[in-house]
């Protein structure tokens, strides 16, 4: 059944506001930037998901990126089965985790050494904590509209000049801590050439989203990576590639690969954890054995490395080292985009829509969006109208506007033209976007 009434979504949003703050356990679940009620889902198969109303959604956010297998991909959820009927947590090594550090290493070879954790901000966390021990320094540089998990010191605005240190982006971050972070516009070569010269001796590291997805899909523009590579070898700093997105969505490797960039740090999660609750750190001996027990760097944690999710990890890369889904996946999704801009040029609709592999956004806007102030002066209201239109013809774009759309394995040529009808009815018969 395609999406019609939401009774029981709305019961238990209602329950769980009571108990859970704002009902849900991360805030871009709640619908806030496109209103309206979140739908409680209840199971997921392929690129399926159902409500809990019942109500069936071809499903583009997957998750937030790790589900490149689709939902509940077999091969993947007996891996976790058997996994778990052998002890669900040892706080002790397993073989298992040696077996998935190799596998990504030879995924990544600018990675000697790997340390997993259970998140991808305990990965960034810990890049930034190494990168600061590294160099013996305090700054860190990343882009506006980046997003790199919730550690505190990259919950940071942008300085009123564009070299100017960073303010707090949330209640509860020290200034002294926010002032430690320049965030500069990304694909902005010159900003941070200024930046390295005002600073240079004090930054530690750059972090940096290869293609940008979190502030929708935006990408690199040729020499922005290059410079950042060129520019933090010449300061001394350290060059901190957060793929927690990137890693293995473009191939079976990082978008280091494509781009012919290694960077010092690697940080890994969603796709290289199967879906499950495991990211990585990664980088040269040199650096990564700056960390607890061979090092001064302190990081460690309970669920780190977790039997359950390296097995689920390491199916899900097995599944992508052996059938290579990648060419077939850039097929489809330009396929939809192409289909997309069809339709909104027919019912002259001004969109423009950055995409890079299986990875794209829609955005209400002219155009170009090449950084995070062009994208902000897309029409987010126009989204939210579109998102909702979609959801009612049975079609789940990520609920907020600055995220990306992502398409896996599992999604069909009958899935990809369903979609294409939804969005010409919704675009031709709202026709709410002009
Ligand atoms: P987690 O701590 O959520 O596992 O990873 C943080 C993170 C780090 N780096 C990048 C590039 C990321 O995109 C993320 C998390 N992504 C968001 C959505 N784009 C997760 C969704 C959420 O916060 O609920």
């Amino acid at each position: 059944m395609d999406s019609g009434q939401i009774r029981r979504s709305k019961t238990l949003f209602k329950r769980a506001q009571k108990v859970l703050v704002g009902g849900v356990n991360s805030p871009v679940r709640a619908f806030k930037s496109v209103g309206g009620t979140p739908r409680f889902v209840s199971r997921g198969r392929g690129s399926k998901i159902w409500d809990a109303d019942g109500n069936r959604y071809i499903d583009y956010c997957l998750s937030w990126g790790p589900l490149i297998l689709g939902h509940a991909r077999p091969e993947m959820i007996r891996a976790a089965q058997k996994a778990a009927a052998l002890g669900t947590s040892f706080g002790i090594p397993t073989e298992k985790e040696i077996e998935l550090a190799e596998l990504i290493r030879q995924a990544f070879p600018g990675i000697q050494k790997l340390r997993l954790t259970n998140s991808g901000t305990e990965a960034v966390m810990t890049a930034l904590r190494l990168a600061r021990a590294a160099t013996r320094r305090d700054f860190i540089v990343k882009f506006s509209g980046a997003y790199h998990g919730h550690t505190d010191s990259l919950l940071v605005q942008a300085g009123s000049g564009l070299t100017t240190l960073g303010s707090p982006d949330s209640a509860g971050v020290p200034r002294a801590f926010a002032e430690t972070t320049l965030s500069l516009p990304y694909n902005n070569v010159l900003s941070t050439e200024k930046a390295f010269q005002k600073w240079g001796n004090k930054i530690a590291a750059v972090i940096v989203e290869p293609v940008a997805g979190n502030m929708g899909v935006v990408c690199p523009e040729k020499g922005f990576l290059e410079s950042l590579r060129k520019l933090t070898k010449k300061y001394g700093a350290l060059l901190i590639f957060d793929e927690v997105i990137t890693g293995f969505r473009f191939g079976f490797c990082g978008a280091q690969k494509i781009f012919g960039i290694t960077p010092d740090l690697t940080c890994l999660g969603k796709i290289a954890g199967g879906g499950f609750p495991l990211a990585a750190l990664g980088g040269s001996r040199e650096i990564m054995d700056l960390l607890a027990p061979e090092g001064p760097v302190y990081q460690g944690g309970t669920l780190s490395g977790n039997p359950v999710a390296v097995s689920a990890a390491l199916a899900t890369l097995k599944l992508l080292k052996k059938e290579n889904p990648y060419p077939a996946l850039r097929q489809n999704t330009q396929k939809l985009v192409d289909g997309f801009k069809e339709e909104f040029s027919r019912s002259r609709i001004s969109a423009c829509i950055n995409s890079f592999g299986s990875m794209w956004t829609i955005f209400f806007a002219e155009g170009p969006i090449r950084d995070y102030d062009s994208a902000k002066k897309c029409d987010t209201q126009k989204y939210a109208r579109f998102f909702h239109s979609l959801l009612n013809e049975g079609v789940y774009f990520p609920p907020a506007q600055f995220e990306a759309c992502f398409l896996s394995l599992a999604h069909t040529k009958e899935d990809i033209s369903r979609t294409l009808r939804a969005v010409a009815r919704v675009a031709w018969t709202n026709c709410k976007y002009n």
